[in-house]
Order: structure tokens, then sequence, then C-alpha cells
């Protein structure tokens, strides 16, 4: 194959990524695509417009995960897998998930125009719910598509609204086949050879250094909890403060307790992302306080004396771990694949291990898997600032689109 038709078409990935970026646009740049929101139920529905377009058949499973298959359509041959996800975060940025789903396109644009006998069968996997903003907990579709989460659990998780994965999952597929797209049914646990995700780094380390490929080897292990304090709900003005059960203020308390003690756990990322206080009245004492805790490391050692620290300072409260995950090594045969592929192309590359969790670290349960990082300018994301050169992006997108040819040539048999 020449080298022009192993290249990625730039304009192709960037006009696809701004398209993309006014689904959920918001006002000050950012963007908002809730999992199984009509945003990302719309966003999911051009994906696949563009996928039919080069002959992919479209499959869903139980949990709202879409496959784009590429090749092998009457074959049940295991395939290659590349993908990431398309919801956000409420606030999010323009390159989380949906670079590594429009990259992942781009690999089967190039694939397609090749004698389908030279390639084994490849999907595109947008994986539902990955970012755990909506329903918890985060990577809930990959999660249940390994058998790390039980299905039945996970669609009755409800959001803020009091509406159901399940209720939520049943409208976008509805929508989705009323715009006459046909999904097949995938089983949960299905077979796949192997599967890569191009991610922004998300982080300051390779900005900083100068280098142009994160090669991914380990995704660091993760705790979240929700803790709920109890209290007395009372009149702001005439109750005296001796003797207030005030729920807010043992909830403070309790997270200086948390602090002191988590900080003294080296390398430990610890977040308070989400506080909840009932019954929210700016005239009365709080009787309930809810925040959420989440935790990440490494070492899976610390990650369990740190939960059990947790669990101790939190006797009094009413303690519930939303996700345990531990540190997850990736297939060292991919990781050397994608640093042969930089090299090949003269791009500086090193190894890292992921602060983020990402469904790859699921589906390193099913198959050998890996990740490729890209830069993002000031290692912001989660943000509407989130951003990643043009360069950087297409650099990245030829990476991928090497690596998966690479694990899905015929001769790589
Ligand atoms: O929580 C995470 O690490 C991911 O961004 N959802
Ligand atoms: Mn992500
Ligand atoms: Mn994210």
């Amino acid at each position: 194959m020449s080298d022009q038709a192993r290249t990625v078409d730039r304009v192709r990935i960037l006009g696809r990524l701004g398209e993309m970026s006014r689904i959920g646009a918001l006002e000050n740049g950012g963007v908002c695509r809730l999992a199984l929101s009509p945003d990302e139920t719309e966003a999911k529905a051009r994906l696949i417009g563009w996928a039919q377009a080069l002959g992919c058949v479209a499959y869903i499973d139980d949990i709202g995960n879409l496959f784009l298959r590429l090749g092998g359509a009457d074959s049940a041959e295991a395939p290659v897998l590349v993908g990431s996800h398309l919801d956000t975060q409420p606030v999010g940025g323009n390159f989380d998930g949906v670079l590594g789903v429009i990259a992942a396109l781009e690999c089967l644009e190039i694939m397609a125009r090749q004698d389908e006998r030279a390639f084994m069968p490849v999907e595109i996997a947008v994986w539902c719910n990955e970012e755990g903003a909506r329903f918890n907990p985060t990577t809930m579709g990959s999660a249940v598509h390994v058998g790390h989460f039980p299905l039945g659990e996970a669609l009755a998780v409800t959001d803020a609204s009091g509406q159901s994965v399940e209720a939520s999952l049943r409208q976008s597929t509805a929508s989705l086949r009323a715009a006459g797209i046909g999904l097949s049914h995938r089983d949960l646990g299905a077979g796949y050879k192997a599967y890569v995700e191009l991610h922004i780094e998300q982080g300051p380390v390779l900005e900083n250094e100068g280098v142009g490929i994160g090669v991914v080897t380990d995704v660091q292990g993760l705790v979240q909890y929700r803790i709920e304090v109890s209290g007395v709900a009372g009149h702001a003005g005439a109750v005296p403060m001796e003797g207030r059960k005030d729920a807010l203020t043992r909830a403070r308390a309790l997270m200086a307790e948390l602090d002191a003690e988590l900080g003294a756990f080296g390398g430990l990322r610890f977040t308070v992302g989400r506080i909840n206080v009932a019954p929210g009245s700016i005239n009365t004492i709080p009787a309930k306080a809810e925040f959420t805790l989440d935790v990440r490391h490494p070492d899976p050692q610390v990650l369990s004396q740190v939960s059990r620290r947790i669990e101790a300072l939190c006797a009094h409260a009413q303690l519930t771990r939303l996700i345990y995950q531990a540190p997850i090594p990736f297939d060292a045969g991919i990781v050397s694949t994608i640093e042969q592929v930089a090299e090949q192309y003269g791009v500086s590359s090193r190894r890292m291990v992921s602060g983020a969790t990402h469904d790859a670290a699921h589906v390193a349960a099913l198959c050998p898997t890996g990740m490729i990082f890209v830069p993002c300018r000031g290692g912001i994301s989660h943000n509407e600032n989130e951003y990643c050169e043009p360069d950087d992006v297409v650099q990245g997108a030829q990476i991928l689109a090497e690596t998966i040819m690479a694990l899905a040539g015929r001769q790589a048999q």
C-alpha cells in the first residue's frame, strides 16, 4: 500500500471534530453531551452515517455500547477494535473521547479503500457512559460489556432527575432507529483480537517534555465513594449554635480529616467533586450533606490501605463505594507495536501510566489492549478550555491508524 494510501486525511479529521463540537456546544466553547442524552445520540447518529457510507454495519449491546464493523459482515471473525466514547462531562472539552472516535473512523476510512482481503474485520467501539457524570459509575458501558458491573444494576441507575439508564437507553436507541439506522444485536463480552484507544493525556507530562506520543503501559487504580452525613433540620435564626446537629458542619469536618489523612499518602490523588445539601434552604440548618470522593493511585496496596482509612474515618457516616478498579497493565505486545510505529514515523514517544481511567482498562480483560496519548494544552481536560493542537490530533490519528493496520493485517497472523 502506498504511503499516500496509508496517510490520514487532516482536513477530514479536523472537519469532523469541528462538526462534533457543534453538537451539544456550550456558549463558552465547551460541550455538554451527557450519556444517552439527545445530544449524545445525535453525535452517534452522525458517526454512524459516516461509517455506513464506508459500508460499516452497526451493532449495539444491552447497555448501549455501539460497534461499527468494517469487513467480514457475514463472518463471525473476531475483529480488531478501535474507539473511545462520545459522552462528555457536563462542562466538557472538545477532545476527551471524541478524538479517539473520529481517529478510529479515520482508520476505517483508510482501510475501506484497500483490498478487503488485506485486513481482518475492524470495528469502531463507542462505549456508553464512559464519563459517569450523569449516571454513576464512570466507564459503566465497558464495565458491563466485559462483566465487571452487573447489567441489571447498571440499567437501574438513575440520574439526578430520577431518569434511569434503561429508560434513557430505550429513548436513545428508538431515536437512532427512527432516523433509519439499523442496529443489530451484539452480545456482551463478545470476542475481540485487540483494542487500541487514542486519547488526550489530560495531564501535563507530554507537553512539558515536548514528547509527541504517550505509550500507555498501565491505568492507575481508582476507588470512588458517596458519603452521606446526617443532622437535624432546624431554624437558622432560632436554634442556638451549641447543640445544633448541622449535617454540613459535620461533613466539612469530615472532609478536613480526610484531607489531612489522605494527604499523608504520597502520590495519591483525591477529589471531592460534588456536594449536595438538603433541604438546601438558606434559612434551614442542613439535615443531610452528601459528598463524593474520588481516589486514585497506581499501587493497589496503597489503594487498599487508603480505602481502609476512609472506611474508618467515615464510620459515623453513610459510606457507599461506587466503584473500585485495580490498576490495570496493558499488553506488552501492543505497547511495543505503538512504539515501533512512532519510531517508523520519527515521532518521539515515552511510556506512561494513565492518571485518568478509560474504557480500555476494562477491555484489557477481554483482549490485548493498549492506548496512545497525545498532548493537550496545559494538561487541561474536563474543562471548556481543553485543547489539542491540530498537528498532534493528526499525528495521533496517523500512529493509531498504522497501529491498527499492523494488528489487523492478514500478514500479522
Ligand atoms: O474518571 C475518569 O478518569 C474518566 O475521565 N472518566
Ligand atoms: Mn475520556
Ligand atoms: Mn473524561
